[in-house]
């Protein structure tokens, strides 16, 4: 069932195909299809060719064979060159099939692909700003627009000319002035459908607007499902949907409507055409210009001419869909990637792990400053604590080391070196980061656990990371150990859990940087106690950052940095900061309070601690 994809399909870079003239684009991305595609017009050519033959074969047999005395000779062969014409046309018509889905599919299959990859690559300020839903859109629904515009429109215009051409060509040779008169439909058509062509265009990009709305809504509700349930707003969330997805239904209508407005316009002009044609012939036939045969001949000639007329106006109104669609997918296209290997510094040793930041601001958005002037050192095996009220910028410290996001000015030094100058992808190998709100995939937990580690890793290795992040015995509960699935299809964990997987696959990747941003923090103070061990092991020999709320956990740590919306207003280390008084001594105080009165409580109750 599953064949082995291409491996063209991934080392395909289709960024030339973004370019202002649409049609460029399409032929651009139809590289290493062409052929394909010429392959399916020609065989159709043939196919509609011999269908020709087979109207003037009955011009033949009508206005001469019949004619003959010994007509019983002819007729055999008469017959066997009907079904052999139409046995021909079949086998064309097959191969022409065929040829188009390999094109169209393989031009959507090559278009996802990058997509995804592309999507990848993207930066983080992206990612923050374009929503889900619209993405997934504009990589499955435009996506498959564009496949629709190969298989049938960009087959379309080739099948169309060549269908005008043959079938003109047969009417020219039975009588120039009948044939000229068939094709007077022909401007009308071109006109109505250009008239349409607009506004089917904007009703298109509205429904598709509209649908990656929806889409984004039911993700959103997917992925917040708890949050709706707990807050008792299912009803608010439906009604929601509702408008939405009427406001779809809606823009749905219209554009059908604007279809089917068209069609009846153009079968109507047609029609007209028929009849036209069909009363001209039958004059001609009553005053002796024609033959009989030739009526026969020219009544089905003239059909396979109107057909390709009447699709041509559809055609170009469906061709708006794809072009849109071709509009929002090179939207994504066009956004330029995160580079992941520029960068002239690239040590072939791990990093010592020496990190400087002086003057640095930064912000995410232009004109709200969110880190300013924010200057320390650390050298390398200390570890950094960074304390604060929430939304004061301690993530946004450390997701600059990484990369993640470009500072705005001042420097951050590793090793005497300028970020900018390591690739992203170096960086990146040498630091350790567990996230505030660990993410896990569908995958086995062992997957989980060696996942991005880069090299085979032994299942002793696995259990060893495992059990230093305390983790190993909830593992062993589960019905399949290690390869038991995480998420939809298999055992849910707690967020304390998810922390602590994460924990492990941080320990196997063994940076020489790590970042633990409140690791700890959906962990009860018993198990945070239990796996403290382990990460004081992690720290050991690497600089660490560590942000955390509860001061028990970084009272150690050789520099404590006290955060207050972007700015540093505290350092030094523990003993330093409570002779200082301050922010520090207060938070300290209170918590210490807490943890005494708890204490008592518990006492008082006698519940054992
Ligand atoms: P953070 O650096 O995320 O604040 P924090 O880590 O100190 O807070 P917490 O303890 O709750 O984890 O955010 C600092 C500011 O930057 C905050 O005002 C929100 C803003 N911000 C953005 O504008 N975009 C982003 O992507 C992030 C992460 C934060
Ligand atoms: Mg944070």
């Amino acid at each position: 069932m599953n064949s082995n994809p291409p491996a063209q399909a991934y080392q395909f870079d289709l960024k030339h195909a973004v370019t202002k003239n649409r049609f460029v684009g399409f032929w651009r991305m139809m590289t290493g299809f062409r052929w394909l595609y010429f392959g399916a017009i020609a065989t159709l050519g043939l196919a509609s060719l011999f269908s020709m033959l087979s109207f003037l074969l009955i011009r033949y047999f009508v206005d001469e064979a019949l004619q003959q005395p010994d007509l019983h000779n002819v007729l055999p062969y008469v017959a066997l060159g009907f079904v052999g014409l139409a046995l021909l046309q079949g086998a064309f018509s097959f191969f022409s099939g065929r040829l188009t889905a390999q094109t169209a599919e393989g031009v959507a299959l090559r278009l996802r692909n990058y997509m995804f990859d592309h999507i990848q690559h993207l930066t983080f300020t992206y990612h923050d700003k374009m929503q889900t839903g619209e993405l997934i859109q504009r990589c499955t629904s435009d996506v498959d627009t564009i496949r629709r515009f190969f298989s049938e429109q960009a087959i379309g215009v080739g099948r169309i000319i060549i269908l005008f051409v043959i079938n003109f060509g047969a009417l020219l040779s039975l009588h120039v002035g009948l044939a000229l008169v068939s094709i007077l439909v022909l401007p009308p058509i071109i006109i109505a459908s250009l008239f349409f062509f607009r506004r089917v265009s904007k009703a298109w990009e509205a429904y598709q607007e509209q649908d990656a709305k929806l889409s984004t809504t039911l993700q959103e509700n997917l992925s917040g499902v708890r949050v709706v349930k707990a807050f008792a707003r299912q009803e608010y969330e439906r009604n929601k949907f509702e408008g939405d997805n009427y406001e779809k239904f809606r823009r749905g209508r219209n554009f059908m409507l604007m279809h089917s407005g068209f069609w009846p316009i153009t079968d109507i002009i047609c029609g007209a055409q028929i009849l036209g044609g069909y009363t001209l012939a039958a004059f001609l036939v009553m005053d002796g210009t024609i033959t009989i045969g030739t009526y026969l001949a020219y009544a089905g000639l003239l059909m396979n001419i109107i057909n390709p007329i009447r699709n041509l106006g559809r055609l170009i109104v469906h061709m708006s869909t794809g072009l849109v669609s071709f509009d929002r997918v090179s939207e994504i296209m066009r956004e330029a990637r995160e580079p992941l290997t520029e960068g002239q510094h690239q040590p072939t040793g791990g990093l010592r792990g020496e990190v400087v930041f002086s003057n640095v601001s930064f912000e995410y958005e232009p004109d709200t400053p969110v880190l300013e002037n924010i200057s320390f050192t650390v050298k390398p095996g200390q570890t950094v604590a960074l304390l604060g009220s929430t939304g004061s910028g301690k993530t946004s410290v450390v997701s600059l080391l990484p990369r993640f996001y470009d500072y705005k000015s001042g420097s951050i030094t590793i090793d005497g070196v300028e970020l900018r100058d390591y690739p992203r992808k170096y960086l990146r190998g040498q630091i350790g980061v567990v996230e505030q709100e660990p993410f896990l995939f569908s995958r086995t937990i062992r997957e989980n656990i060696t996942y991005g580690v880069g090299r085979e890793v032994s299942d002793d290795e696995v259990i060893a990371a495992a059990q230093a992040a305390a983790v190993h015995d909830v593992i062993m509960t589960f019905p399949d150990g290690y390869n038991t699935l995480v998420g939809e299809r298999g055992v849910t964990l707690s967020g304390g859990q998810k922390q602590r997987v994460v924990l492990a696959r941080t320990l196997l990747k063994d940076p020489r940087i790590l970042i633990l941003d409140d690791a700890t923090s959906s962990v009860d103070a018993e198990t945070e106690d239990s796996i403290r061990g382990a990460l004081l092991r992690l720290m050991q020999g690497r600089t660490s950052f560590v942000i955390a709320h509860r001061i028990q956990t970084v009272m150690h740590a050789d520099l404590i940095l006290v955060f207050d919306k972007g700015h540093i207003v505290q350092r030094g280390t523990h003993d330093e900061l409570l002779a200082q008084g301050g922010m520090y001594r207060r938070v300290y105080e209170l918590q210490s309070r807490i943890e005494d009165e708890l204490e008592k409580e518990i006492a008082s109750v006698g519940l054992p601690l």
